[in-house]
């Protein structure tokens, strides 16, 4: 099982505690509970279906775990979506438990297919490899050690593959890399890219060129920091690490994105009020009144980017109230997202060095689980995976009581779109739902397409249910979505 994490218990204590869960990944370990001899599951079981997505000029990939089958999935269209092969068993899952498909790579013929899972008792690193554009697979265990190794991430750079994850082989936790230079087939001996005596955890890499990238968060200073290292040679050596964050608070779950010479980097903070007004009261003694200024806190996002690759940062810059931030770059535009308090979510953005103000965007939802975004060209597009009042779902019957709706976690999928650099966004678009499980989406060249699973009732009751998997896509100005099951 993983260990208690310090900073992610800390964090997730308190505020939106499902949403940071979900964008940390830890999430809930899968259930199984499946009817004997029948590919139905319990509607109010647990279960992450984690669907991944990459696109590649004409060739969509969507991936998953299938719980039913006990295996990770895949589907492939050279069409841009219009038309899917048949499904291909990528591994079989047998005997590894709490699965979790985290992310999908294709560079050209290459596809590589990234998820962690428990083997006698510790957790692995898996990648699915395939070099004939996802026709056959061999999988290796990347990490293939005693501890457990978990929180996986991946990106390539042609036939340059970079995959991190967080280990507890070494006694505290690590960050660990490994690269294959030939697409996938073969990786580089492990490299401990963090090597501190604290906690290092919640690794992002972007790799461009021959440059890569990679951040976490690491407790070694005393309290948890945001950290960087660049390589500039196909991942063979690196820089020293740079603290990016400020030491005087909590900071962590940083998300970063490249685009030519200039790095982005944005991550939250927890930082305690200072409640000065409350010292009137003549009564507090010192103890209690410190206990009270160290409950009062709040989480700040907090942003950095670099004109140089990395090589020197901008100071860092406080743009806004909430948690689970994202930025995504391309040209000269870099965006942020993320979700606040009560439940919307709130935009920045920068145009080559013109750093907007955040907006907020309003979305009439009273729990976000989680926010996607991604930009291309002058095309801003988030995702919010949230309950949505409104949203087009199959709950027409009012006899349905409330219990039984919450028991289904009842979750729509909101498209927000901007054709303008994210100066002005669409009308709210619910692309579907009502149990959306989970959720993948990205923006390239005209097309934006989302894939994602969802539980379908299979009785009116809804007791049971089956996995469906989607697909939809959008080349529309208007922002209207061809959905479609492939499965
Ligand atoms: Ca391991
Ligand atoms: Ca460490």
């Amino acid at each position: 099982m993983i260990r208690d994490k310090g900073i992610i218990l800390m964090l997730i204590s308190s505020l939106l505690a499902y949403a940071v869960m979900q964008y940390i990944g830890i999430g809930v370990i899968p259930l199984r509970s499946i009817i004997e001899g029948e590919d139905l599951m319990l509607a109010n079981s647990m279960l992450d279906a984690d669907v991944v997505m990459d696109v590649e000029g004409s060739d969509v990939y969507i991936a998953w775990y299938d719980p039913v089958k006990d295996a990770v999935m895949l589907k492939a269209s050279n069409d841009g979506g219009s038309t899917f092969r048949e499904p291909i068993l990528v591994s079989s899952t047998e005997g590894v438990d709490g699965v979790r498909v985290r992310g999908i790579v294709a560079k050209g013929s290459y596809v590589n297919l990234l998820w962690s899972g428990e083997v006698d008792g510790q957790y692995d690193i898996f990648l699915g490899n395939s070099k004939d554009g996802a026709l056959t697979f061999s999988t290796i265990n990347l990490s293939n050690n005693d501890g457990d190794s978990e929180y996986p991430t991946i990106d390539a750079s042609g036939p340059t593959v970079y995959v991190a994850w967080v280990d507890l082989t070494y006694g505290n936790s690590e960050i660990l890399l490994r690269v294959s230079r030939d697409g996938g087939s073969t990786f580089s001996d492990v490299m401990n890219v963090s090597n501190s005596d604290g906690e290092s955890e919640a690794p992002v890499l972007v790799a461009e060129g021959s440059n890569v990238y990679l951040a976490w968060h690491d407790n070694t200073q005393g309290v948890f920091a945001v950290m960087f290292r660049a390589g500039y040679d196909d991942g063979n050596t690196f820089s020293d690490p740079v603290i990016l964050s400020n030491l005087d608070h909590d900071s962590g779950f940083v998300s970063m994105d490249v685009e030519g010479s200039s790095l982005y980097t944005v991550w939250m903070s927890k930082e305690y009020a200072s409640n000065s007004s409350n010292s009137s009261d003549g009564g507090d003694d010192d103890s209690s009144s410190r206990k009270k200024k160290e409950e009062v806190y709040e989480f700040s996002i907090y942003a950095r980017y670099s004109n140089d690759g990395g090589r020197s940062f901008s100071e860092a810059v406080s743009i806004g109230k909430g948690i689970s931030p994202i930025v995504k770059a391309d040209g000269p535009l870099a965006c942020i997202v993320w979700i606040v308090e009560g439940g919307g979510v709130q935009f920045a953005s920068m145009y080559g060095k013109d750093m907007r103000d955040a907006i907020t965007i309003g979305i009439d939802a009273h729990a976000i689980r989680s926010v996607m975004l991604d930009v291309e060209g002058n095309t801003v597009s988030m995702l919010v995976v949230g309950e949505v009042y409104g949203a087009k779902g199959k709950s027409e019957s009012k006899s349905k009581s409330e219990s039984e709706s919450e028991n289904h976690s009842s979750n729509s999928i909101v498209y927000i779109g901007s054709r303008d650099s994210g100066l002005t966004f669409s009308s709210t678009k619910v692309v579907e739902g009502l149990m959306v499980d989970d959720v993948s989406m990205l923006s390239k060249g005209r097309g934006v397409y989302i894939a994602w699973s969802e539980k379908v009732c299979v009785e009116p009751n809804c007791s049971h249910v089956k996995l469906g998997y989607y697909f939809g896509k959008s080349d529309d100005l208007n922002y209207r979505f061809t959905v479609k099951s492939i499965i």
